[in-house]
């Protein structure tokens, strides 16, 4: 099999991928990397030094794709069955990458930016810093909301907006709850019911333990 995608279950960047390779029924391998074992963090940095993953590496024409919106991108550009995610006219693609951008820098970095201040050590927390991203988190459901024109985010069409989307707003709801953006809230639940949506939920499932945030 030409592609591989190397990923965690409980990545959220990583679920942006796996929605669009489910989305288009895309054969690939799945390799599992686990950052906090040397050995297997050495591997993946050897083929992307950073060691972030979703990396999707396409042996058959000889391309590493780092960097979640560019794998979905890829995958619209290269398989049949993807298309759809981003369409070739330039003017919808432009829209739909906005979309993509807008999400990941207003609501998912600053919803990590949550994360890792409560994964520091007990003696090193920052309650400034983390009400600063609990605060643009806000903004970026202020953003985000009254911009979702259909169903999907870009109306009929499920996109890579609605791949961004899942796991930016699945998961910052555990920081932020989306009970006060009813439109929000309803978009999220629609996405949560799409098959390739619920197929990475349920995979994801048995890691859910190790989220730092479960338990609010
Ligand atoms: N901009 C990157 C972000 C990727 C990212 O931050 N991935 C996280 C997992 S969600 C990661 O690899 N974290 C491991 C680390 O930073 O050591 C993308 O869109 O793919």
């Amino acid at each position: 099999m030409s592609l591989t995608l190397y990923y965690h279950p409980l990545s959220s960047f990583c679920w942006k991928a796996l929605i669009a390779l489910y989305e288009g029924d895309v054969a690939f391998t799945p390799r599992s990397v686990n950052l906090g074992d040397p050995a297997d963090r050495a591997a993946f940095q050897a083929v992307w030094p950073l060691a972030k993953f979703p990396v999707l590496v396409d042996d058959a024409a000889g391309q590493m794709i780092p960097e979640s919106s560019l794998v979905v991108e890829y995958l619209a550009r290269t398989q049949a069955a993807a298309a759809s995610l981003l369409p070739a006219d330039p003017e919808r693609s432009m829209a739909i990458r906005l979309a993509d951008r807008l999400i990941d820098s207003y609501i998912h970095l600053p919803f990590q930016g949550i994360v890792n201040e409560r994964m520091r050590p007990d003696d090193k927390h920052d309650p400034y810093g983390a009400g600063q991203a609990r605060a643009a988190v806000r903004q970026g459901y202020d953003l985000i909301a009254p911009r979702v024109a259909g169903p999907w985010m870009m109306g009929e069409a499920f996109t890579l907006a609605d791949c961004a989307a899942l796991p930016a707003l699945y998961y910052a709801d555990y920081a932020v709850s989306l009970d006060a953006w009813p439109p929000l809230r309803a978009y999220l639940e629609r996405l949560k019911a799409r098959p390739s949506v619920a197929r990475v939920l349920t995979e994801a499932e048995p890691w859910f333990q190790y989220f730092p945030l479960k338990d609010g």
